[in-house]
């Protein structure tokens, strides 16, 4: 593999963001040292005309590396690992490459979404505190290039019973998912750490942190042990340090919003 060693990796990312945790987790497995410039989605950071012209989806991470910039967390850290030295992420047989890049597209189709609906209902709505519908949907839908839907699914309350079941329902199949592959573990893809774990880690600790646990803690054990192992990782602390999770800088509300 041609190694194209670089001394200027930029990440832009925000500290609680889990795309950008998963990127951090990517550049401290392979020791790649970086400049952090942090966006301030509070404040529109990601929507200001500058951080839309590196990435016009107006969403966190982006990676600048030698002038070149690279979107979208899951393509971050296939790049970084293609093109970094270090421990490798993905294996060299194809088939299980194959079962790795199969495991990625799965945790961005369904977990990531899902994390979204508790994530909002139960730490942001602080944001919208005070806002009529017709000010949310103005000043927080309308000016989202990419998101824009996915804020027209909520209110300033936050998302309905309907979605809040759905994203109960997709964090359970996640792990039960999880739970059968890790009898062949003790890693998601098997005998070795891969962009799999990398991608899962962020999402399980999010929603730990927001006191989801008891999705898995009870019926899918191998989840936990898996989840502690990650976190035994010394990279881990390094990707996901303090500050980084939503209860230690929002209040964590009810799950279910009053829509
Ligand atoms: N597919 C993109 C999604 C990135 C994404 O959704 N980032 C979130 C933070 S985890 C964001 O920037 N949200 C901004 C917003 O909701 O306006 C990726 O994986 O990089």
């Amino acid at each position: 593999m041609d190694i194209k060693l670089s001394p200027k990796v930029t990440l832009y990312h925000a500290h609680h963001s889990t795309c950008s945790q998963k990127v951090r987790i990517a550049l401290a497995e392979k020791g790649i040292e970086f400049e952090s410039v942090i966006v301030d989605l509070a404040n529109k950071g990601h929507l200001t005309p500058e951080y839309l012209a590196i990435n016009p989806n107006g969403v966190v991470p982006t990676l600048v590396h030698n002038g070149a910039t690279i979107v979208d967390s899951s393509v971050i850290i296939e790049y970084l690992d293609e093109v970094f030295d270090g421990p490798s992420l993905l294996p060299a047989d194809p088939v299980a490459r194959a079962k790795v890049r199969a495991w990625m597209r799965f945790l961005e189709e369904v977990p990531t979404y899902a994390v979204r609906v508790p994530s909002f209902n139960k730490a942001f709505l602080g944001r919208f505190e005070g806002m009529s519908n017709d000010e949310f949907q103005e000043s927080q839908a309308d000016v989202r290039p990419l998101r824009k839907h996915f804020y027209r699914k909520m209110s300033e309350n936050g998302f309905g019973a309907e979605a809040v079941q759905e994203s109960l329902d997709q964090m359970t199949l996640t792990c039960s998912r999880m739970q059968k592959a890790l009898q062949d573990g003790p890693w998601l893809a098997g005998e070795d750490f891969s962009l799999a774990d990398v991608v899962a880690a962020p999402l399980i600790d999010r929603m730990a942190d927001l006191g989801l646990d008891d999705i898995w803690t009870t019926d899918f054990p191998l989840v936990e042990d898996w989840f502690q192992r990650m976190k035994a990782r010394p990279t881990y602390d390094i990707a996901i340090y303090a500050g980084a999770r939503l209860s230690e800088t929002h209040q964590i509300r009810e799950l279910a919003a009053k829509v």
